[in-house]
């Protein structure tokens, strides 16, 4: 993406976030550089300044820029701090570590949401959302069994993507117009089961992470609700944690 589009249904701040973040990515902008000014942005790309400030100061609250006074606003060098603040899918997170990511798809249908289900996503229980079950592979190696739950206005179309070839959160950014803002996650140590054990190739008994963890379109609307088990012995999550400054 290079260019702002005005009959996109992704609001534009968001839409300069992603230019600006390939930008990173594809190593245009380089830790340490000066980024344009929200002016420059706002000129090159057709859009007001307050549009391109919403873009940069999200962009400094995730980590990727910081500013200085009296300099401007700059691509920070903490790359990993990056990582670990921003939302990130599956497909994402296995590239970034220079693996390649696979998935098989297990079922997919519409059916009703159970009560938890209902409450995660702000729903009635017994309305019909999109459930997902996939198996997710790392250099061909089951990492993970994840069981996925949507709800939006059109989620019924999902039935006909290509989900094992597909990121999902792909689809839902850059064909259905859901960005996804932010998630909670909760994570708790387990031990594999004998479907979990079979699924992903370990011994009935190893240490799992089960992961559930909800995630949120705009105005705080949740969308997804994904239950997760992970090999426990593959996967390592970071949190960088920032002790907040004491006003004197
Ligand atoms: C991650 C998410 C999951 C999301 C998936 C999308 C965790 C614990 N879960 O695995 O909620 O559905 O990514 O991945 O991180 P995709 O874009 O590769 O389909």
């Amino acid at each position: 993406m290079s260019t702002i589009y005005r009959n996109s249904p992704l609001p534009r701040y968001y839409q300069l976030k992603e230019i600006m973040r390939e930008k990173i990515q594809s190593g245009e902008w380089k830790p340490g550089d000066l980024i344009p000014s929200e002016r420059e942005l706002g000129e090159r790309y057709g859009i007001s300044r307050m549009t391109a400030r919403q873009a940069i100061t999200d962009l400094v609250n995730e980590g990727m820029f910081y500013r200085e006074q009296g300099r401007g606003t700059f691509v920070s060098r903490h790359k990993i701090a990056q990582q670990l603040i921003r939302l990130t899918g599956f497909t994402e997170d296995i590239q970034a570590r220079g693996q390649q990511p696979s998935t098989k798809v297990l079922s997919a249908e519409m059916c009703p949401a159970d009560e938890a289900t209902a409450e995660r996503l702000s729903i009635k229980p017994g309305q019909l959302v999109f459930c997902l079950n996939r198996l997710r592979l790392a250099n061909a190696e089951p990492l993970a069994i994840e069981f996925s739950q949507l709800n939006f206005p059109g989620c019924e179309r999902l039935l006909e993507e290509d989900l094992e070839h597909n990121s999902l959160y792909q689809l839902l950014e850059k064909k259905y117009g859901v960005p996804l803002m932010e998630a909670k996650q909760e994570l708790e140590a387990g031990l594999a089961g004998n479907r979990e054990a079979q699924i992903l190739h370990i011994p009935v008994g190893s240490a799992v992470l089960f992961i559930r963890r909800t995630t949120y379109t705009e105005n705080n609307q949740p969308i997804e609700y994904v239950k997760s088990v992970y090999c426990g012995n593959k996967y390592t999550f970071y949190t960088h944690m920032k002790r907040e400054q004491l006003v004197p």
